[in-house]
């Protein structure tokens, strides 16, 4: 990875090398963590974070899911993420704040520990490469479910998830695939280990409702939004796997993976198997908004220069 100057822990900026936990640190042992991923892009304007109050709500929101005290507030994390992406003089990058049980006690109970937060801005290109967002990628459905909501609840951006992210990855990339697709365990499509997804089918754009447990990605959100927007009807809905095979299009969204087509799963060729009309649309939308060129949709931006 590319390592920036600074790294933001517990209110002070440290050296990136610095940065450091003990290795009985709670999080490490038991995956108490939770976490978010945002980007900032470059604009005419400077700097620009995509959605910050809604990626440090989520934050917050999986922190009370999980009865963790975070000791900071959604404002004071704001801030700090500015400040951070300031300090390091970066004009787009990824965001990684994480908010951890640390080093105190070990034991299930984590309640007696400090809880630790960071926060790592550093430069990440696409995450499913230059020529997946031109011309798609080729996923494999996982024999990995998602989180059942009766086991760990999957709505929470927990670092514990990611084990089941990991293994749903390295099974794609064993099998010869860029990225894999996870059903729920009723069997209905779900996500994909670290983005949201989307058919097309007939003009309209479907995504797996809430209750198949999809993490409700901001990116997610805001594609709903620009469709209905730009006059695409959009439903939340129960999703078969055989309907992604049936699709006119598919692609994936997330904060990391932006909008990223997805040409073929399982051996099928999803519509004509290059990035489709509608995706297109969408993406290049997704592309001009973060990038501060719609001034419509200059309230989801933050500004790191005041
Ligand atoms: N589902 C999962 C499981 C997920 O991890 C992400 C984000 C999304 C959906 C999309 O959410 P959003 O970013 O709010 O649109 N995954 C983050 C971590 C990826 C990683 O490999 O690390 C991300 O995209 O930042």
């Amino acid at each position: 990875m590319q390592k920036a100057e600074f790294i933001w822990m517990n209110g002070k900026l440290v050296p990136w090398d610095e940065a450091r936990v003990h290795v009985l640190t709670h999080a490490l042992h038991y995956g108490t963590g939770v976490f978010e991923g945002i980007r900032c892009y470059e604009t005419s304007r400077g700097p620009a974070v995509f959605r910050l109050a809604d990626h440090v709500k989520r934050m917050a929101d999986s922190a009370k899911i999980y009865l963790m005290k975070l000791p900071y507030t959604e404002e004071q994390l704001s801030d700090a993420v500015i400040e951070t992406i300031r300090a390091n003089k970066l004009r787009e990058c990824y965001i990684r704040p994480i908010a951890y049980y640390g080093y105190g006690e070990m034991g299930l109970n984590p309640l007696k520990n400090p809880v630790d937060v960071a926060i790592a801005t550093y430069p990440w290109g696409t995450y499913l490469g230059e020529e997946g967002l031109r011309k798609g990628v080729k996923c494999k459905i996982s024999s990995w479910c998602r989180l059942d909501p009766r086991v760990l609840p999957p709505l929470a951006k927990a670092t514990a998830n990611y084990l089941n992210s990991v293994l749903a990855k390295i099974e794609a990339l064993q099998a010869g695939c860029e990225e894999a697709i996870v059903l729920s365990t009723n069997g209905t499509v779900c996500e994909g280990p670290g983005e949201n997804l989307f058919l097309v089918k007939d003009g309209v754009l479907v995504t797996p409702w809430v209750a198949a447990g999809p993490l409700q990605g901001v990116t997610m959100a805001s594609v709903k939004r620009i469709a209905g927007d730009l006059g695409i009807p959009v439903t939340e809905r129960e999703v078969l796997r055989e309907e992604l095979f049936l699709a006119d299009e598919a692609f994936f969204t997330g904060t990391a993976a932006e909008v990223t087509p997805i040409r073929e799963i399982d051996g099928r060729t999803v519509g004509n198997g290059a990035r489709g009309p509608i995706t297109e649309k969408l993406q290049s939308k997704f592309f001009e908004i973060v990038r501060g060129k719609d001034p419509a949709y200059e309230r989801w931006l933050t500004f790191v220069q005041a």
